[in-house]
C-alpha cells in the first residue's frame, strides 16, 4: 500500500472508463429493444425483457433515471400505487405502505433505485446523458431504430450528426413529451398513428381512476415497430393525465415488454 499512488496513472483511469464504455455501448448498436425514457414505465418494459433474455437498452437524455417518480406528488416524495400493480414493486423489494383499501403508497426514492438496480440486474443497460432525437423508419413503413446524441450537445445548439442504433422494436416511454411518437408523424409524411386522430392529440385533464384504467388498453404497437408506453400512451390516446398515482405506469410497462415479445418472436 505504500506505493498506492504511484500505482495508478491518470492515463490509466481514462483507458478504463472509454475502453469498458465502447465495449459496453458497442453490445447496444444492434438491440431487440430500445426503449427511450428511464421513467417508471421504461425501467419496468427494461427489466422484464432483460428477464426474458432480450437485449435491451434504455436511453435516458438527464444523467439521472427515474424520469417523473422521484418528486412524488408536488415534491412530497411519496407515490400513490394500486393494488393490482403491488406485485412489481414488491417483486424488486420496494417496502408498500397500505393506506386505503386497494391503495398503497411507497416512498419514491426507494421505488426509482430498486426499480432502476433491478433492471441493471436483469442484465439491461441504461444510457444517461443521451437524447433520442430522431428514429429510423425504413421505406417510411417501420420503425427500425432510434438515432441518439449527447443532450449537453443538443442543449448547447451545436451541429454534431448523431449515431444510429438498430432495433427490432422501439419503446416510446419519453411521459408526457410522447418525443418518438411525435418526431414520427411530424417527419414522415402521411404517417398515422394508430391514435384518435392519427397523430399525437395529446393528454387530457386530470381524472386519476379513468387515466389509470384507459392505460392498459393504450399501451399498444402505434406504429410497425413503435410501441408507446406510460404517459406517452396516454399523450397519444388522448386519456387523461392522473397525477402521483403510479400503478399503471409500471404494468403499462409490463404491457410493453409482453408486446415486444410478442413481435420479436413473430419475426423470427
Ligand atoms: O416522465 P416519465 O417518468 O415517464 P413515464 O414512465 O411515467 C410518468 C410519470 O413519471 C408521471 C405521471 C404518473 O401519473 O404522470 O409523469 O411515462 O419518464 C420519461 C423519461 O423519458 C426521458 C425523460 O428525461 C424522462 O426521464 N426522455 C424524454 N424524452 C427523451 C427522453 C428523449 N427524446 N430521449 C431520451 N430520454
Amino acid at each position: 500500500m505504500s506505493n498506492q499512488f504511484e500505482t495508478i496513472r491518470e492515463v490509466h483511469i481514462s483507458q478504463m472508463i472509454v475502453e469498458s464504455f465502447a465495449r459496453d455501448f458497442v453490445d447496444s448498436l444492434e438491440l431487440d429493444v430500445a426503449i427511450v425514457g428511464a421513467g417508471p414505465a421504461g425501467v419496468t418494459a427494461a427489466r422484464l425483457l432483460a428477464q426474458q433474455g432480450a437485449n435491451v437498452a434504455i436511453f435516458e437524455r438527464h444523467l439521472h433515471v427515474g424520469g417523473g417518480m422521484w418528486g412524488g406528488g408536488m415534491l412530497f416524495p411519496r407515490i400513490v400505487i394500486e393494488q393490482d400493480a403491488s406485485s412489481l414493486l414488491e417483486t424488486v423489494g420496494v417496502r408498500l405502505h397500505p393506506w386505503r383499501e386497494g391503495y398503497l403508497v411507497a416512498d419514491s426514492v426507494e421505488t426509482v433505485t430498486k426499480c432502476t438496480a433491478a433492471a441493471l440486474d436483469a442484465g439491461a443497460r441504461i444510457w444517461i446523458g443521451m437524447f433520442a432525437e430522431d428514429i429510423m423508419v425504413y421505406h417510411d413503413r417501420r420503425v427500425a431504430g432510434v438515432v441518439l446524441n449527447w443532450d449537453a450537445t443538443v442543449q448547447a445548439g451545436l451541429h454534431v450528426d448523431p449515431l444510429a442504433v438498430e432495433a427490432k422494436v422501439v419503446i416510446d416511454a419519453t411521459g408526457h413529451d410522447a418525443h418518438i411518437c411525435r418526431t414520427l408523424v411530424t417527419k414522415i409524411p402521411g404517417a398515422r398513428l394508430r391514435s384518435p386522430d392519427g397523430g399525437v392529440p395529446g393528454e387530457r385533464s386530470m381524472w386519476a381512476a379513468r387515466g389509470e384504467a384507459d392505460l392498459a388498453a393504450s399501451t399498444i404497437e402505434v406504429f410497425p415497430g413503435l410501441i408507446v408506453a406510460g404517459m406517452a400512451a396516454s399523450n397519444v390516446a388522448a386519456t387523461p393525465r392522473m397525477g402521483a398515482i403510479f400503478g399503471g405506469m409500471f404494468l403499462s410497462g409490463q404491457r410493453a415488454a409482453e408486446l415486444a415479445l410478442e413481435i420479436i418472436r413473430a419475426s423470427q
